[in-house]
């Protein structure tokens, strides 16, 4: 990215993204339900991305919904006994197994309505778990449950680690990353293995449609629940969660190191619908993935070695990306 020169100080230039005025457009075109289903009161942290992106999903889902959420920090923060958050149906259930609650909720409901004991309406499935419970734990579950082809919405709230629990490294945490169980030291620079990429892997069992959100882009995400809830059959939609804890930046800077994982390529929002892909927030021009990893205490031991080796794996995978998009349209 070029640099400017700004009275001998150097300033990376602001890269506005395209979708951004689309996304303005939407907001002055539509307001968003004023009624509240994920509400005030829990005890998420000061500056969790993740209590807005859950706050978001339940905006657009709105109440004929049903919910199976496995145990992480949405499930803790959010029902501390004798309180809760959920002003839907919410179900607690283990982590292996969210996926296969969800399953079960989508099929119960079908026979509710069957047998005529409930009315007959659309009341969506949906099942949600953090990162740890979707890439590590619950994958199989996940898996068999887009097999079978259940109509179930399926949210992985992605903050890179097992957070709740102390922030110890998931097969989601980024290559580099510090967390308690991937210290960085002589023998290591943090994490050592790049991070799984779940939204590949759903997309590779051919359900209609998959997705990546991130809160700091509320009417993207808004838009991809809204078309999760109208495919009929699985969906999944992967959120990037900032968690200024685990990620160890200022709780005030949760929007912003959103942003800027999009905007370096770090996490680009895309979705796969029926197939064909499409990035839904892209850029002219990629940021430095510097201007991300700055900043944030679980980076801060990166030698310029290890950032340039990131670098060049984003490059590559936002290449690739970009050729899925190019192949979607050639066809
Ligand atoms: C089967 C099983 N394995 C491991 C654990 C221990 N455990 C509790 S919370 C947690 C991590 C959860 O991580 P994630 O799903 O990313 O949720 P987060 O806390 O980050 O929201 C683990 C491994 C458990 N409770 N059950
Ligand atoms: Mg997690």
């Amino acid at each position: 990215m070029e640099q400017e020169k700004n009275g001998g100080k150097e300033r990376t230039p602001k890269i506005k993204p395209i979708d951004t005025v689309r996304d303005l457009k939407h907001i002055r075109a539509k307001r968003w339900p004023e009624e509240e289903l994920f509400v005030s009161g829990h005890r998420a942290c000061q500056g969790c991305a993740e209590a807005l992106a859950v706050r978001y999903v339940l905006k657009a889902l709105g109440p004929d919904t049903v919910i199976a959420n496995a145990t992480g920090c949405i499930e803790i923060f959010s029902s501390p006994l004798p309180t809760t958050s959920w002003a839907v149906p919410w179900i607690h259930v283990a982590f292996e197994n969210a996926a296969a609650v969800g399953s079960g909720l989508e099929s119960g409901l079908k026979v509710l309505m069957r047998k005529g004991r409930i009315p007959k309406k659309q009341i969506k499935a949906v099942a949600m778990a953090g990162d740890g419970g979707t890439a590590d734990i619950g994958i199989q579950a996940l898996s068999g449950a887009f097999e079978r082809g259940h109509d179930m919405i399926y949210f992985c709230f992605d903050n890179e680690a097992y957070m709740n629990t102390g922030i110890q490294r998931s097969s989601s945490t980024p290559f580099g990353a510090m967390t308690t169980t991937s210290p960085p030291g002589r023998m290591s620079q943090g994490q050592m293995t790049w991070k799984k990429n779940m939204t590949a892997i759903a997309a590779a069992h051919g359900i209609p449609y998959a997705a990546t959100a991130c809160s700091s882009y509320p009417y993207d995400l808004y838009e991809k629940v809204k078309k999760a809830q109208a495919t009929v059959g699985p969906s999944y939609i992967h959120i990037l969660s900032v968690c200024p804890t685990g990620w160890r930046i200022p709780p005030d800077q949760a929007i912003r190191y959103g942003r800027l994982a999009v905007e370096t390529g770090f996490f680009p929002l895309y979705e796969v619908e029926g197939g064909r892909y499409r990035i839904t927030i892209d850029f002219p021009e990629l940021r430095p993935v510097s201007d991300y990893l700055q900043g944030q205490g679980r980076f801060r031991h990166l030698t310029p070695e290890i950032i340039a080796k990131i670098q060049e794996r984003i490059k590559e995978e936002y290449s690739s990306l970009k050729a899925k998009v190019g192949a979607e349209n050639i066809t």
